[in-house]
């Protein structure tokens, strides 16, 4: 066969340079355009980040003693001319070793995991800043702005809302009461890892808190219809003063009715 070709050792330099291959390919895919933490923004995007990165030491750490370990024993107790391979049995502590150090580090993930979540889906905490209605509908986004003052038109009743954009000012904390007006969709803002379902005759909370200024996609997660794909917003990040500026210029338009804005 053509394996038995090469001698032991010339077997193990090619299993070597093998993994090395993969291992250099892999990551390097991965570094290109991968499961990256990509720019994180806010505070749930970065804890996630955070235990992205945590996880990610632990697991080359790991692969570099179980596979040093492996490539290691490999060559040191290889049968080899003056030299017989041996079999170890018995070795308490490193059977011990290698059980315990595991199950802490499944326990200390899942119970950071559980930490991480609990702060992500958060939505009860008092120092919210705005309370913003998204609606999904067969394909866009409406949102309505809170019902204060500085929110309503000129024709005294009505507030205003949105198609299709959110205008948030930087910095500050947002509740989003997620709802639907047809079918099951689902709100997304990849920046801010937010995905939340939008359900008919439900109202369901999420929070984020955008830190820098800047546009961001609004996407339709949940497969609804012929133009999921194109239902799409825009998240718009704007300093204090350019907010107040855009609800300035949005409620004071003429003509009584409700001015959507696309
Ligand atoms: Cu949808």
């Amino acid at each position: 066969m053509f394996v038995a070709m090469f001698s032991v050792r010339m077997r193990v330099a090619l299993g070597v340079i093998t993994a090395l291959l993969i291992a250099l390919v892999s990551s390097t895919y991965a570094l290109a355009d991968g499961p990256w933490p990509n720019d994180p923004q806010g505070p749930q995007a970065k804890s996630i980040a955070d235990l992205y990165w945590i996880m990610f030491v632990a697991a080359v750490i790991v692969l570099a003693i179980v596979d040093g370990g492996i490539i290691y024993a490999g060559i040191k107790f290889r049968e080899r001319p003056g030299h017989v391979a041996k079999q170890f049995h018995g070795q308490n502590f490193l059977e011990l070793t290698w059980t315990v150090i595991p199950t802490l580090m499944v326990v200390s993930f899942s119970v950071l995991s559980w930490q991480k979540l609990d702060f992500i889906n958060n939505t009860r905490s008092s120092d919210v800043g705005m309370v913003i209605q998204a609606q999904g509908q067969q394909w866009t986004w409406n949102f309505t702005y809170p019902h204060e003052d500085r929110f309503k038109l000129s024709d005294g009743k009505t507030y205003l809302t949105g198609v299709e954009e959110l205008h948030i000012p930087v910095g500050t904390k947002v509740r989003i009461e997620l709802s639907s007006k047809d079918v099951i969709h689902s709100f997304k803002i990849i920046a801010m890892r937010v995905t939340q379902d939008a359900i008919p005759g439900m109202s369901i909370p999420i929070w984020f808190k955008p830190t820098t200024n800047g546009v961001f996609l609004i996407n339709c997660a949940q497969l609804c219809g012929n133009s999921h794909y194109y239902m799409k917003g825009q998240f718009h990040v704007v300093p204090q003063a350019k907010y107040d500026e855009f609800v300035a210029a949005k409620t004071a338009s003429a003509g009584g009715a409700a001015q959507s804005f696309e």
